[in-house]
Order: structure tokens, then sequence, then C-alpha cells
């Protein structure tokens, strides 16, 4: 195991924030949280508060704040790269984890911590050459993933019979381990999949987002840039999305966090989840097929995502389980696109369609929120600067999830969570109840 002065830091943190979590419920613990309804059980637990996630919490009007810190805020507040615009996604891991602001110094030791752990076993190459090239890239990622576990120091110590007091500690090495690693993995898949296997070695000089950009194969300071705020924008959503629920559910059972993470990223390969980002893209591209080509009309658009509806299906990249407002990950990426690339076509499009589409949702009737998500926008981004492979868009989005869930995930066992087990009932039990 790697010593580290980041570890010793988060150390002293875990006392005096159990003693405060310990005196905290001991006095309040018989507070009612709320009161909820037989529909929101049908509806997906929607707006019942059942978890504790510390790194950071869901607004519906004003979006996500980590730690605290709404995005414009992390924006200017994390360190940068020099002469950069965009936070560090070292930066907000630190943030998320310590719940504290980093500064310069802190951003490098991280970096250089995980250049330290980023080596990836050789066996796990093997693994994801062993599935089909046309495999989809979330399916090479979470076999990549499970395929790492093989390096679980948290699985190792359980063996040996650690005590329960310390099992965040191996918890941080996987976790720090799996972050470190995840980029080459990511990268090997893509190069595998659509550069004809012709692979790029790391560079440890680069920051982790510039070296991932670098493996993918886009050595451009812009793409770098993008990065850095792509990576730091999908990093954490509070603990009730589907990815990090599931790592805080499989996590709670003592599975090592490889096992928690390939889980999450089961999850996140959903098209209701993080696979949105692929399937607006797809959306976007056979629009303008059907429609000839070129920037299509507001009246073209309306019609096409009429048809989409009459269809059954849903329009990817709007509506959101919590959220009642236009994302602010979505303005984050629009703002990066005016400054950047205004006059490319495909930002033109994905404009027009924000222009359009919330009406038409709106009047469904039924649709709760109208606005566009954080997967409207990220894939023309990626496309601008080449990155056309749209199905490969979930895996760059899972890397990112990773920062948050994993911090999240060392505070669980820090804390000592329980394992996680809801109740559910049946129907008939309910309707017994209350239909008599
Ligand atoms: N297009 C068409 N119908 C929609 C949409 C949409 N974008 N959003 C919601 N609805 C429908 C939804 O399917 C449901 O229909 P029904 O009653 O017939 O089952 C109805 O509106 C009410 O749903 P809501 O309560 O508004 O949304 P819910 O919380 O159930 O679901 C999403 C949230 C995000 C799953 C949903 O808005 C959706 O399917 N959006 C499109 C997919 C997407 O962009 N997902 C990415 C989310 C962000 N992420 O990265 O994870
Ligand atoms: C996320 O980033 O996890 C998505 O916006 C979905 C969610 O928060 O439910």
């Amino acid at each position: 195991m790697i010593t580290d002065k980041l570890k010793e830091h988060f150390r002293s943190k875990i006392e005096p924030y159990n003693k405060k979590v310990k005196d905290f419920v001991a006095q309040y613990g018989d507070q009612k949280l709320g009161e909820y309804t037989i529909a929101q059980v049908y509806q997906g637990m929607r707006g019942i508060t059942g978890l504790i996630y510390e790194t950071s919490k869901l607004d519906p009007e004003e979006g996500i704040r980590f730690r605290g810190y709404s995005i414009p805020e992390i924006q200017e507040k994390l360190p940068k790269y020099p002469g950069g615009k965009q936070p560090l996604p070292e930066g907000l891991f630190y943030l998320l984890l310590m719940d504290e602001l980093p500064d310069d110094d802190a951003v490098r030791r991280m970096s250089n911590n995980w250049v330290r752990r980023a080596q990836v076993p050789p066996h796990v190459f093997k693994v994801i050459d062993s599935l089909p090239q046309h495999a989809h890239p979330m399916t090479q990622f979470i076999a990549g993933i499970t395929a790492l576990r093989t390096e679980s120091e948290f699985q190792k110590a359980y063996r040996q019979g650690i005590s329960k007091k310390d099992y965040w500690d191996p918890v941080y090495e996987d976790a720090m381990n799996l972050i470190a690693r995840l980029p080459r993995v990511a990268a090997y898949i893509y190069r595998r999949t659509y550069r004809n296997g012709d692979h790029i070695e790391p560079d440890p000089r680069l920051d982790y987002s510039a070296n991932f950009a670098h493996m993918l194969g886009f050595d451009n300071p812009e793409f770098y840039e993008l990065m850095r705020l792509y990576l730091t924008i999908h990093a954490d959503h509070e603990g009730g999305n589907v990815s990090a629920h599931a790592i805080r559910l499989v996590g709670s059972a003592l599975s090592d966090p490889y096992l928690a993470f390939a889980a999450g990223m089961a999850g996140l390969a959903g098209p209701l989840h993080g696979l949105a980002n692929q399937e607006v893209i797809r959306w976007v591209l056979d629009m303008k097929k059907e429609l000839g080509g070129g920037l299509p009309s507001k009246e073209e658009i309306a019609e096409y995502v009429k048809k989409t509806l009459t269809e059954g299906k849903v329009v990817p990249g709007f509506g959101h389980a919590v959220l009642r407002k236009t994302d602010p990950r979505y303005m984050a990426q629009r703002e990066f696109a005016l400054e950047y690339m205004p006059h490319d076509p495909m930002f033109l499009l994905i404009s027009r369609i924000y222009e359009v589409v919330p009406e038409i949702l709106e009047a469904t009737g039924k649709v709760k929120n109208p606005w566009p998500n954080v997967d409207a926008h990220s894939g023309q981004l990626l496309m601008y600067y080449g990155l056309v492979e749209y199905d490969f868009y979930t895996v760059l989005f899972g890397v990112s999830r990773a920062l948050g869930t994993m911090a999240s995930l060392i505070w669980d066992r820090a804390l000592g969570l329980p394992i996680e087990r809801p109740g559910s009932t049946t129907t008939d039990i309910l309707m017994q109840k209350f239909a008599k």
C-alpha cells in the first residue's frame, strides 16, 4: 500500500465527524423527516429522503451543489491548470472527500498520487480483448472494472480479518486506485473499438483530464479544457440517482469498491440514465437525416419531437426526476460552446432544440420537468473535437462518476453505515389495509 499525506489528512477527519453524527442522531434521531404516500411508493420512491450522502446535494431549482458549492462557484474557486479556465477534477475530488477547498498544492498532490497508482494490470486488457470488438463500450468498461477487482485491498483485508473500524482504509486504497486506473481502461476500450487497437501510452506529466484526453488520442489544449469541465460536472449528483445509489447499495454489503462501481456502471448504462448522452446524438443525427441535413427550422424540429412522442418514445436529454429547471450542467456546457464554437452547426441545432422542446413537453401535461439535462449537450462538444463515436460517451460519464461515488463510498465505511435494506410490500397488502 502507498502511504500518503492525503490519506492521513482524511484520517484526521473521521473521528470528529463520527462524533458529530453520533451526537446528532442521539439528540434528534426520533424527529420525523417526512411522510410519504402510496403513490410515491409506486413512483420510484420519488421525493422520499431515505439516504445520507455527504458529498453533494441536488436542489430542484438550483441544481447540484458539491459540498455546498454550485457549478459556477466551483468554476470560480477550484484550482485550474495554469492559463486554463476550467476547474481540475482532482480538486473536485479533494473537495468532495475532505469537505475543504483545495489549494494548488493539494491538487498537485492528488494528481501525483493518482499517477503513482495508475498502472493497470495486463490481464485487464486481456479480459477486454476477449470481448468482440462490437461489444458496447459500457459492456467492455464493466468487464474491465470487474477484472481490476483482482487488485482489491479491501477484499484482501477482509479475508485477513480487518476490524470494522478500519474498513475505510482499504476502501480508500481501492477507490483511489480505481479512479487512477479508469482513464487508461476507458482509453484502451476507445482505441481498441474505434482506432484499430492503436493504443497510446499515458503521459504522467499531464494532469488527470489532459492525460485521459491524450490516451484517447485528442491532444488539443481546448479538448483538455473540455475534459476538465466534463469530468468535474458529471462527478456527483447526490445519492439517489441510479448509479450512485447502486454503488452505495452494493457497497453496503461490503462488496469491494470495484464490484460496487461495476454495479453503478450497469445502472449508468441505462438509456434513462447516463446512456441518454449517446441517445441524444443518435436522435439528433436521425432527425437531421430525416429532414435532409442542414439546420432544420423550429417547425420541422417541433414535428420531429411530436413524432417521437407519438411513437411512444422519450425525447432524450430532456426531463429529470428531481430537477425542475434547466440543468446547470447543461448551462456550463452551453457557455463552453458559446466561447469556443459559437458557429458550430451542431451547436446551433442543439440550441434550437432547446428553444422548441420544453413547450411541447409542457403541453403533454404529464412531463414534470420539460427542461434539458446534462446529456442534452455533452455529445455536441465531443463531436466538435472529433470524438464522434457516440456509443462511447457513457464511458466518459462513468469515469467522472467515480469521483463523487468513490469519495462517498469512503465516507460510507468511515461512518460505519450499515447494510442497506429498505422494506417492501405488495399491492394486495396495501389494498387490504386501505381499500377495504
Ligand atoms: N420525453 C417524453 N416523455 C417524458 C420525458 C421526455 N424527455 N420525460 C418524462 N416523460 C414522461 C415520462 O416517461 C412519464 O410518462 P408516463 O406517465 O407515460 O410513464 C411522465 O412524463 C412523467 O415523468 P416525470 O415524472 O416527468 O419523469 P421521471 O422522474 O419519471 O423520469 C427521466 C425522469 C429523466 C427518466 C425522464 O425525464 C426521461 O425519460 N427523460 C429522457 C431520458 C433522459 O434524458 N435521461 C437522462 C437523465 C439525466 N441523466 O444523465 O441520468
Ligand atoms: C445524474 O447525474 O445522476 C442524473 O442527472 C440523474 C439523476 O440525478 O437522477
